[in-house]
């Protein structure tokens, strides 16, 4: 067959955070027959990873999910859309019947910022629910950054991302993007964009016990010890008063609060204080601090190695504190904000003041935890489960998550998820998690559904704007994402399984547009509201894009139903299958500031009363501990890509990487079966010497452990690995934040059998 027989579709991937363009080719038979970069992407120029191919075996898998699974006499058996949504109706009724809605939760897992239906509608099934046991993944990743941005910028949203396309100095803590590429920083090619700084002649540091593929490539590495980048942080802010260093763009520095209780603040912080425990010499702390000012540009980074950890809020704090004592806050080349093509928090409502942000709304019941961002920590909903009491919750729902792998002390949660009355999963595969549901309800495969980053998008390098139709056809018989949320919302109603969620829909979109014309701030306001309706929905339009055509054109670069000539809708985005490039960051203060000062708040009480902890935490240190860190690779993807053959076989593994001293130590080599242990779990996995670890630091990934029974996941089966979080501890989280630490963990290494 020749090429031209096959047609091509140009779909961005939702596999990461990258957001890059694939160019897909479909033959006559509507077979994947090839997976590349999109060349005329505008943000990510051909650029792809080894898993953005894989979306043709992930589609093609036998064992990802097309029917869903109903759970009977202990063992998943494929059904009917109706029978399944008859089995989820009666499990939910009978829970809220017997024990009331407090008695319900769900878990939200990491690919809901990836799915557009999710993005879109989640929210409506979470509001129909009526109960506060919302939980998320976000709890085991980056609530640290949303609350360090809502308090200092005013929401949750306001978290500044590296101009990495401009700056002269990058400084990355806890991130490797050379295998992640890049979180909270959409950045397709990031690799690339880090050798184009070196390049232009500008200079790279990597902060990270690991001297990681990221670390490698750039022009210095800081060893740092785990768990301590907070001191160094405040290390680094100490010089640069004490040698008054600090230059900030008089723009900024009229609109600044709290610069001298900073200074105060960080008084006892000097380099020289904190180098025993964190590794880092007072020479280096000093001299990083003065290249940070003296840099033209410079942009300072932190994600997951200093997010989950004890002080994942206050490093979040610190480090965006940096980019503003160096002059590079909302400034090019420096951590600035985007403006993305649906709006954020920081683009709706009035200019540059508001409510600001409040978290500790309600406590969670059994340990009392502050919600945060509508939600409670995930490490609390074991305990949640398991504990006797009102509102004990007896019903789960999953919608694309995986906590059995992905959330701490996870046997504890593997144990209370077997104890629950009724638990249902919208999930693609019977993984460690949904073996527990009742029922089981697979959405269609990526390739199936249209996309757009709403969420990724907020936090991008550039402002970009890219929909992707579907590439294939769905089966008629089984509904789109958006509407298995829709009918779950219905029942949660009371609407029964029969409930149509196409009228819940409407209702959603219409109470959207009756909100727009009515509020002052928007770009529809005043205008009639049916008249919009009848625009939105034109041609037969609904949906997901229907909705995104509505967020599209009431945004910031909107065409506002005709209003604005030439403006940003989902008709745009159709005729530019590559996407839209709506430029560069551009300085957005003070528009962007939702405090309610009105200014950038340098010094938030709770994160100034947080450094006598983190000074505290240098009482005592045992600097012989070993402690537990983790690590991503390029070709794995959390929990659940470890199905896919062309990913994991090869070097791809679970091993835990030990430095050639401490496995000279414990007389281990490659190969040696380790035991690894902390005080709720211990594992077994071979050790990988390595001398790209600190001495005292192992390192395991997370995401492994596929050898639990009642799954259905042949290939991920075959190696198995070992869970990571059956190590990292419930009772341990960032108290800011809530967020659960997954780094930096006690553990004791041995050799098994010795
Ligand atoms: N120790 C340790 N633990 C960690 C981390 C760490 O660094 N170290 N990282 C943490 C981080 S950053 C995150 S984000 C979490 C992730 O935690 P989770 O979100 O709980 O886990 P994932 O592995 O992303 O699981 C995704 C689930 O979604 C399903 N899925 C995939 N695609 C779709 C889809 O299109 N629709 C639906 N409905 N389901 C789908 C998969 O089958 C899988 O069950 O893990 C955290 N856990
Ligand atoms: N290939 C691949 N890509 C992914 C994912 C994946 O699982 N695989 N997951 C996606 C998700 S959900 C997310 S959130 C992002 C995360 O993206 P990143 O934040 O880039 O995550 P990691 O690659 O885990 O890098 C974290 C680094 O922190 C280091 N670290 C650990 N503890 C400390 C510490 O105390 N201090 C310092 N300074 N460093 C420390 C680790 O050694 C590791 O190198 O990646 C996304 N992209
Ligand atoms: S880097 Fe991320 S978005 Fe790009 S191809 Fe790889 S998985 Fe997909
Ligand atoms: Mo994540």
């Amino acid at each position: 067959m020749t090429d031209t027989q096959n047609r091509t579709v140009f779909r961005t991937c939702p596999l990461c955070e990258a957001t890059c363009g694939l160019e897909i080719s479909v033959n006559p038979q509507e077979q994947v027959v090839r997976i590349r970069g999109d060349r005329d992407d505008v943000f990510s120029h051909g650029f792809i990873c080894p898993k953005g191919s894989t979306l043709k075996q992930l589609h093609e898998d036998p064992d990802r999910l097309r029917k869903p699974l109903v759970k009977r006499d202990g063992k998943h058996v494929e059904v009917s859309w109706e029978e399944a949504w008859q089995v989820v109706n009666d499990g939910l009724m009978g829970v809220i019947e017997r024990h009331g809605r407090g008695a319900l939760s769900a878990y939200l897992g990491n690919p809901n910022a990836h799915n557009l239906g999710p993005q879109l509608f989640s929210a409506v099934m979470l509001r129909s629910m009526g109960s506060r046991n919302v939980f998320s993944a976000s709890t085991v990743d980056q609530v640290p950054k949303h609350v360090a941005g809502g308090l200092m910028f005013g929401t949750p949203q306001s978290i500044p991302v590296p101009d990495v396309d401009h700056t002269d100095y990058l400084m990355m803590l806890g991130a490797n993007p050379y295998a992640s590429n890049g979180s909270l920083c959409t950045s397709p090619d990031f690799p690339g964009r880090i050798q184009a700084i070196r390049a232009r002649g500008g200079k790279v540091v990597v902060v990270d016990p690991r001297r990681t593929k990221t670390a490698e490539e750039s022009d210095e590495w800081i060893s740092i010890r785990p768990g301590t980048d907070g001191l160094f942080l405040a290390a680094m802010v100490n010089v640069m008063f004490a040698e008054n260093l600090v230059s900030i763009e008089p723009r900024i520095a009229s609109l600044l609060n709290g610069v001298d209780e900073l200074r105060d603040a960080v008084a006892a912080f000097t380099p020289a204080a904190v180098q025993d425990v964190t590794g880092v010499s007072a020479e280096t702390t000093a001299r990083l601090a003065r290249e940070l000012c003296g840099a033209p540009t410079a942009a300072v980074y932190g994600r997951i190695g200093v997010n989950t950890v004890e002080f994942g809020t206050t490093n979040a704090w610190l480090i965006d504190a940096i980019n503003v004592l160096t002059g590079n806050i909302d400034s090019r080349g420096g951590a600035m904000f985007t403006t993305p093509g649906t709006g954020s928090s920081t683009t709706r409502g009035a200019a540059g003041k508001g409510k600001g942000f409040a978290m500790g709304r309600g406590h969670s019941r059994v340990s009392n935890k502050p919600e945060v961002l509508g939600e409670y920590p995930v490490a609390v909903l074991a305990e949640e489960i398991t504990t006797p009491g009102e509102n004990q919750v007896r019903a789960l729902i999953t919608v694309a998550g995986n906590p059995v792998l992905s959330t701490p002390h996870s046997n504890q949660l593997d144990a209370a998820l077997a104890e629950l009355e009724f638990m249902v999963s919208i999930d693609i595969y019977l993984n460690e998690t949904t073996r527990h549901a009742d029922v089981i309800l697979p959405p269609p495969s990526a390739l199936e559904k249209d996309h757009y980053d709403v969420g990724l998008y907020i936090y991008a390098v550039r402002n970009i704007a890219n929909y992707s139709v579907p590439v294939l056809q769905k089966d008629d018989a089984s509904p789109e994402e958006h509407e298995i949320l829709l009918k779950l919302a219905g029942i949660l109603q009371g609407l029964g399984p029969d409930n149509d969620p196409l009228a819940l829909e409407e209702q959603t979109i219409y109470a959207m547009v009756t909100g727009a014309v009515s509020n002052s701030g928007s770009n529809i306001h005043g205008r009639d509201a049916d008249e919009i309706l009848n625009m939105l929905s034109a041609g037969g339009r609904r949906g997901t894009a229907r909705n995104l055509d509505f967020a599209l054109q009431t945004g910031p670069y909107g065409a506002a139903f005709g209003a604005n000539p030439g403006g940003l809708s989902l008709d745009v985005l159709l005729a530019n299958p590559h996407g839209v490039d709506l430029g560069a960051l551009e300085p957005k203060m003070p528009e962007m500031l939702r405090t309610p000062s009105g200014r950038i708040e340098l010094s938030p009480e709770v994160f100034i009363n947080d450094l006598k902890r983190l000074k505290e935490s240098m009482n005592g240190v045992d600097l012989d501990q070993m402690l537990l860190v983790g690590r991503r690779d390029l070709k794995s993807n959390n929990s659940w890509m470890h199905n896919i053959k062309v990913l994991t076989k090869g070097s791809l593994s679970c091993t835990a990487h030990i430095h050639p001293n401490d496995a000279a130590r414990i007389g281990a080599v490659t190969g040696t079966a380790l035991r690894i242990a902390s005080r709720v779990g211990e594992v077994q996995v071979p050790a990988e010497v390595t001398d790209s670890v600190r001495p005292g630091v192992v390192s395991l990934p997370h995401g492994w452990g596929h050898s639990v029974p009642g799954t259905k996941m042949s290939v991920a089966g075959e190696k198995a690995g070992v869970n990571s979080n059956i190590l990292t501890d419930d009772q341990v989280l960032d108290p800011l934040s809530g967020n659960a630490v997954l780094s930096a963990i006690p553990v004791t290494v041995e050799v098994v059998g010795a």
